[in-house]
């Protein structure tokens, strides 16, 4: 994918954001939803590793124990099929290991338990699908800043792809995130939900979460991060399965 179509998609994105800024009339929404266009107009944005500059620090609403969701439904693919993730799921995911590569340092593999050993984060977020339908869920993880910062991204580094176990019509599921996201608070790798183990269909053995963003960017399934400089060279270039598939949007903000 060439820088310009990037930045249109980006831009039709963030388009979106504007209409409903404006009906809520919050005037912290719309401030910064100036600040993005100054941002954009300005040229920066291409390089701006900064995500406090475009507003992407503020945190998704967190909800009480009370709120959560009686059914969660599982959504997409419920059990991938590919041989690796079934023999895995088969032993409980005792050596699976999370691969981390690109543009990295230090490419290396973490386990299950060594994640669930790193400094951990629990929130409860609501989920959106852009089917329609919104659940509510506790999610347990480690920040995914955390393993970015064990690897040390390289200078280079722009995009973190997540490379999932499913198939749907024989394309592998994944997606894709800006630095921005990756590293904001509330982006983690749960391997829990709401007080127990991550259930299988929601993504077993470790998904994303990534609040601000709606349902189809949470890839379940994860087994691979990658961090690459560009994402023409994932997938069919559009930085997620429902965005090569469809006209789903790479930046999915809510
Ligand atoms: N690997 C993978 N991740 C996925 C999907 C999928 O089919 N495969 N579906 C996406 C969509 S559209 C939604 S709404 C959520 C559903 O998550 P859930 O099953 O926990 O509800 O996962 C997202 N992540
Ligand atoms: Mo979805």
């Amino acid at each position: 994918m060439t820088t310009a179509i990037n930045r249109r998609r980006i831009l039709t994105g963030l388009g979106a954001l504007a209409a409903p800024a404006l009906i809520l009339g919050g005037y912290h929404v719309l401030s910064d939803t100036q600040r993005r266009k100054a941002f954009l107009r300005s040229g920066e944005w291409l390089s701006q590793r900064s995500h406090a500059l475009i507003g992407e620090d503020a945190l998704a609403r967190e909800f009480q124990p009370a709120d959560i969701s009686a059914n969660f439904r599982v959504n997409g693919s419920s059990r991938p099929e590919t041989e690796d993730w079934v023999r895995h799921a088969a032993s409980g995911f005792a050596t699976w290991q999370l691969g981390v590569s690109g543009r990295v340092q230090t490419p290396r593999g973490f386990s299950l338990t060594e994640l669930q050993a790193m400094p951990a984060r629990t929130q409860i977020t609501r989920h959106d699908c852009v089917e329609g339908w919104s659940a509510i869920g506790q999610w347990t993880g480690v920040p995914l800043g955390q393993i970015l910062d064990r690897v040390g991204l390289l200078p280079d580094a722009r995009y973190i792809v997540f490379h999932c176990a499913d198939e749907i019509m024989g394309w592998r599921y994944y997606e894709s995130i800006d630095l921005a996201h990756a590293y904001h608070a509330q982006t983690i790798l749960a391997y829990g939900m709401n007080g127990g183990a991550l259930p299988e269909g929601h993504g077993a053995p470790i998904r994303l979460r990534v609040e601000r963003q709606l349902g189809y960017k949470q890839a379940k399934f994860v087994m691979a991060i990658e961090a690459v400089s560009d994402l023409a060279a994932i997938g069919e270039g559009r930085g997620g399965f429902w965005e090569d598939a469809s006209e789903y949007e790479w930046y999915a903000g809510i």
